[in-house]
């Protein structure tokens, strides 16, 4: 369970330590933070999102693996949804799958160039899920690294319109939201990851 996935603070416990700071634990950026890597269709939170297509309907991927743990029932939902635009999201149940919801977004096609749409669009998503968890009174959350597979977004940047997109939608709603993971599936987006964490959430 989620228990058992520690925040940023938590796996970051003896430095804390060594600095002297306080232990507070919950109130914090880095209480709300955590990073995971491995399947995102094993996590007990409230939802987790989908790298979707514009047609909702299934693909390769984490959307491919998200649709084959939650059964057949997700796709009947999406089929009725009509589709999602790029940058924008939409939710569903989560039926077979230990998450209670999906949220589905759909990333932009990069193929290897970050222009202004891309960033914005990636920015969108990140911010567009977050606003559906806020509307649904959803409390833990946990993201793949959006675009970055078959889309083609480069990792480096996705990582930072990741990282600050969160940070940013959890400093200016700081009682919505309990947990956000994020969710990487490969070495590579660990480390990125790991390293830019360190610096965001040092000491807050
Ligand atoms: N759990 C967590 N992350 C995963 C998993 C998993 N089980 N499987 C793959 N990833 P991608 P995109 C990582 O290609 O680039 C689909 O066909 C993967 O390593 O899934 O947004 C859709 O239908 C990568 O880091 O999504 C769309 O057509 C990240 O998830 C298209 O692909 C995203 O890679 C969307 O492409």
């Amino acid at each position: 369970s989620l228990d058992k996935i520690p925040t940023w603070r938590e796996k970051n416990r003896c430095d804390d330590q060594e600095d002297g700071n306080e232990l507070t634990g919950g109130g914090g950026l880095s209480d709300k933070v955590s990073l995971y890597k491995g399947d995102i269709t094993v996590l007990e939170v409230d939802a987790i999102v989908n790298a979707a297509n514009s047609s909702l309907l299934g693909g390769g991927g984490v959307d491919g693996c998200i649709h084959k743990a939650a059964g057949s029932c997700l796709y009947d939902e999406c089929h009725s949804l009509n589709g999602c635009e790029t940058g924008k999201a939409k939710i569903t149940c989560g039926y077979d799958l230990p998450a209670r919801y999906v949220i589905h977004t759909v990333g932009p096609v990069a193929r290897g160039h970050v222009g202004p749409t891309e960033t914005n669009d990636l920015t969108s998503c990140y911010q567009n899920s977050l606003d559906l968890m806020k509307e649904h009174d959803l409390k833990t959350v946990a993201f793949p690294c959006i675009s970055t597979g078959i889309y083609g977004f480069p990792n480096e940047p996705a990582a930072d319109i990741a990282l600050n997109t969160v940070k940013r939608w959890i400093e200016e709603n700081p009682d919505k939201i309990k947990r956000v993971i994020f969710c990487v599936f490969l070495e590579t987006d660990f480390a990125i990851y790991k390293k830019k964490m360190s610096v965001m959430f040092q000491d807050n």
